[in-house]
């Protein structure tokens, strides 16, 4: 494998607070929408909720030192937005800073980047009582929340990110209804759409106004959209697809357009804007962070906007039922660099879920490995070919709470176990480790990673 990275490339790995950290009502913290949801039935596999998930509130510590021992450049980590204004408003709860401040001190005193993540799907329920994004005031309760946690930590923290992938949290948790708050309702999904892009736009704002030398971006899940067949019509409900899944926000913040896309998806919902307010969407940052994982085969099914058909992912598969191609992260890359940019790009995350097994303390996640190692290949090739492509994070550090389905599917270069709390490095972490080594020593090249590490 040839590894043609920039010396200060950063290799990291991503997590997100509802994940992994447990304790909701640690310090004066509240429930978010995901402790709400997590108690609703069947609204996640096997009941499972976040009240422990790898108690990472506890045993931060020892996560740090295992960042440490993996050698990561930088670490993607999110804020729970409940610790830091628990009941939404009023003023900041210094105690739920000071977890985010020590996470902080201690990353840097490791040489680790912190890459910081304002909004991972953890809405302090408060404010969902209030209506959510759905409210018109959501912008202005978000850059308040901006300000607590930037007022903290924009003296040391050089990364931030205000939202992750706007598109899922909209579509799965307002219109379809996997995720919190559990909604399938196209005119609340709407009305957040407007006021997640205004929010955003807010926030970064706020972010600028705390620190001059920091760097702000967002991190949006993209996909290639494979049509099923060359028949127009399943082209064109291909592109119906693309455009909704990674344009609906993208667009508007980057490109000041507003795609029709909008007006089909939301029908005789869609907001009305004024002209000032879309062009207060539009902002300019520094940075947009990709999180790839899979390719969308698509068909035409009816011409109803929303209703196309998905195809069945083309072998191999990972544990998620997630399609495996590689290419699909260059393809990304490529196209958000010559759609957005100049700009310079981060993979905010990248893995894959798999069963791993245990065995006299190891784990021999092979497939794990050969899928970072070919991601991995192609964003040397993107840096090859002049793609402004400045990091890589894995997803994820742990092994965690993977949302609607529990603790069952595991994504970790690190294994736990969720009944005592284990954590083991799987191999695919020390593969992580040695190919991040080489870089370091300029190497040009991964020395076989068959052996020692796997057997
Ligand atoms: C990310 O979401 C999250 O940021 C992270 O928290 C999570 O643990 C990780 O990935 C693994 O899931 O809905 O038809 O487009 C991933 C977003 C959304 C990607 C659902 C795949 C399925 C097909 N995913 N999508 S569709």
């Amino acid at each position: 494998m040839s590894l043609n990275f920039p010396d200060n490339f950063l290799f990291g790995s991503a997590t997100s607070s509802f994940q992994i950290e447990g304790h909701p009502h640690a310090k004066g913290a509240q429930p978010s929408i995901w402790n709400t949801f997590c108690k609703k039935k069947f609204a996640v596999k096997n009941g499972h909720n976040g009240t422990i998930a790898c108690n990472h509130y506890e045993l931060w510590e020892k996560d740090l030192e295992i960042i440490r021992r993996l050698n990561l450049d930088s670490y993607r980590f999110s804020v729970a937005w409940p610790r830091i204004l628990p009941a939404g408003e009023g003023p900041p709860n210094e105690k739920g800073l000071d977890f985010y401040d020590q996470l902080t001190d201690r990353l840097l005193e490791y040489d680790v980047t912190p890459m910081l993540t304002l909004y991972h799907w953890d809405l302090p329920e408060h404010l969902q009582a209030k209506g959510g994004w759905a409210h018109p005031q959501s912008p202005d309760w978000f850059a308040n929340y901006t300000r607590a946690v930037a007022s903290r930590l924009a003296d040391r923290v050089p990364l931030w990110v205000t939202f992750n992938e706007p598109w899922v949290f909209l579509h799965l948790g307002m219109v379809t209804g996997e995720h919190a708050p559990g909604y399938r309702d196209p005119a609340h999904a709407a009305m957040a759409w407007k006021h997640v892009l205004l929010a955003h736009s807010r926030s970064v704002e706020t972010l600028r106004s705390c620190s001059e030398s920091i760097e702000v971006g967002l991190a949006c899940n993209i996909s290639p959209f494979i049509p099923a067949s060359s028949d127009e019509k399943d082209i064109e409900a291909t592109s119906r697809m693309e455009a909704y899944h990674n344009r609906l926000f993208l667009d508007p913040w980057l490109k000041d357009s507003f795609p029709d896309v909008a007006d089909h998806a939301f029908g005789r919902y869609t907001p009305a804007w004024t002209e000032s307010e879309r062009s207060e969407a539009a902002t300019e940052i520094d940075f947009l962070g990709i999180n790839y994982y899979s390719p969308n085969r698509i068909a035409h099914q009816s011409d109803t906007f929303l209703e196309v058909g998905i195809r069945p992912p083309k072998p191999p598969v990972t544990d998620m039922n997630w399609e495996i191609y590689p290419e699909g992260l260059y393809e990304v890359l490529e196209w958000a660099f010559e759609r957005y940019g100049p700009l310079d790009l981060y993979v905010t995350e990248n893995g894959c879920a798999y069963t791993d097994s245990v065995g006299n303390g190891i784990v021999k996640d092979n497939r794990r490995i050969h899928y970072f190692k070919n991601h991995l290949e192609q964003c040397s090739k993107a840096v090859s070919d002049g793609i402004p492509l400045k990091g890589y994070y894995a997803w994820s550090l742990l092994d965690n709470f993977e949302w609607s389905f529990g603790y069952e599917k595991r994504f970790g270069i690190v294994h736990v176990d969720f009944s005592t709390q284990q954590r083991i490095i799987k191999n695919s972490g020390y593969f992580y480790r040695d190919l991040i080594t080489s870089v370091k020593e300029g190497k040009k090249e991964l020395v076989p990673y068959e052996d020692p590490i796997i057997f």
